[in-house]
């Protein structure tokens, strides 16, 4: 059956790493607004997509707003052809390997995708004939161990892991192509952003998921390494609203995203644990599988750019998030109980 793409007067978006935690945030929100979307995944025997479930079951939705098509980071034949094809308004480039601890086992993928992947799709853009307004979403990781605290769009980069390096190859790839060939072209420089969406690789939601199921009786301990880290943890659905609304300025530009505010990993654990009237001091073990080589130091964003510009101003703080993560991956461990 053809699809037919062009029926709605609506905007389009493309969505690269659709299926992430943001990729399905910025999803809802754009269908909610009346867009047509997009969205690019990886072909893989695996086909869970719990985080577009919802959208990809509603018969309303999928195949009539929102289109998936497959095509890898490197496939740059089938992702121009997707372009040519779909013709967004707007492409939000969010794909990546995303674990900085796991860019230090596997440097040369995490750039092959992060790195080169971006400027593909850059040299793409390059010669299209409808050019969509691009966004990238960079990190803090860029910044590494920086000079000054907290850091803005100018703060110089000094990257100390493997993926901090592929993006800020990226993110000057980005800021490259928008000087030279007037690319309507933004980085989102982000700072953590976390929900209940979350990896559960990531530290917070190991943290929510694992006293969660404490709290239930399911298990006993957390393992995890450094407690000593500290960051600027934010809510994901906000940091995606900011990122539509820098493709609607009259002008591209990069824009830290950032609450301004740093917590250690062991506070985050502990606001974590007692929510759910827990010590995590009776829980935790440490192991150094969980250290990484180097850790970045000093990481505190400075949003002002953005509050002024987009007028976004952040909400959750990271202490609201630790409990609605934990409440969440509590009712979750419920409803799967009672369905099995
Ligand atoms: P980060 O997030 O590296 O900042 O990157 P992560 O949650 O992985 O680590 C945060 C801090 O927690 C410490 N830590 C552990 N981390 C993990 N993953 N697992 C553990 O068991 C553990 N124990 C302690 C880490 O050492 C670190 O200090 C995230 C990603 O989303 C990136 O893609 C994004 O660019 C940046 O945030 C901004």
């Amino acid at each position: 059956m053809a699809l037919r793409y062009f029926s709605s007067p609506m905007p389009t978006a493309l969505i690269t790493g659709i299926t992430g935690q943001d990729g399905s945030y910025l999803t809802e929100q754009l269908l909610d607004q009346g867009y047509t979307v997009h969205g690019l995944v990886r072909r893989t025997s695996n086909t869970v997509r719990s985080r577009l479930d919802p959208l990809f079951h509603n018969k309303d939705v999928y195949n009539k707003n929102l289109f998936l098509h497959y095509a890898d980071l490197d496939d740059t034949t089938t992702i121009r052809r997707i372009l040519v094809k779909t013709q967004p308004d707007e492409l939000y480039h969010l794909a990546g390997q995303s674990h900085v601890g796991a860019s230090f086992d596997i440097p040369e993928s995490t750039c092959q995708f992060t790195a080169m992947g971006t400027l593909k799709i850059l040299e793409i853009l390059r010669d299209l004939e409808k050019q969509p307004r691009f966004l990238h979403i960079s990190s803090s990781e860029i910044f590494g161990r920086p000079d000054e605290s907290p850091q803005n769009e100018h703060t110089p980069m000094r990257p100390v892991t493997p993926y901090g390096v592929a993006k800020t190859f990226a993110t000057q790839m980005v800021q490259l192509y928008r000087e030279s060939f007037g690319l309507f072209a933004c980085n989102a420089i982000c700072y953590n952003h976390e929900s209940p969406r979350r990896g559960e690789s990531f530290v917070t939601r190991k943290i929510t998921k694992a006293a969660a199921e404490i709290s239930l009786g399911l298990s006993d301990e957390i393992v995890l390494g450094s407690l000593d880290g500290r960051r600027d943890w934010g809510s994901a659905p906000e940091y995606t609203t900011a990122m539509h609304l820098m493709l609607q300025q009259d002008a591209p530009d990069d824009y830290v995203l950032a609450t301004g505010q740093t917590h250690s990993v062991e506070e985050f654990l502990d606001a974590a644990f007692r929510s759910v009237g827990l010590d995590y001091q009776d829980h935790l073990q440490q192991n150094p599988k969980y250290m990484r080589p180097a850790e970045v130091t000093r990481l505190v964003g400075d949003p002002t750019h953005a509050k002024k510009q987009l007028g976004w101003t952040p909400a959750t703080t990271a202490l609201d998030l630790a409990k609605q993560m934990t409440a969440a991956d509590v009712e979750s461990l419920k409803r799967l109980a009672a369905s099995s």
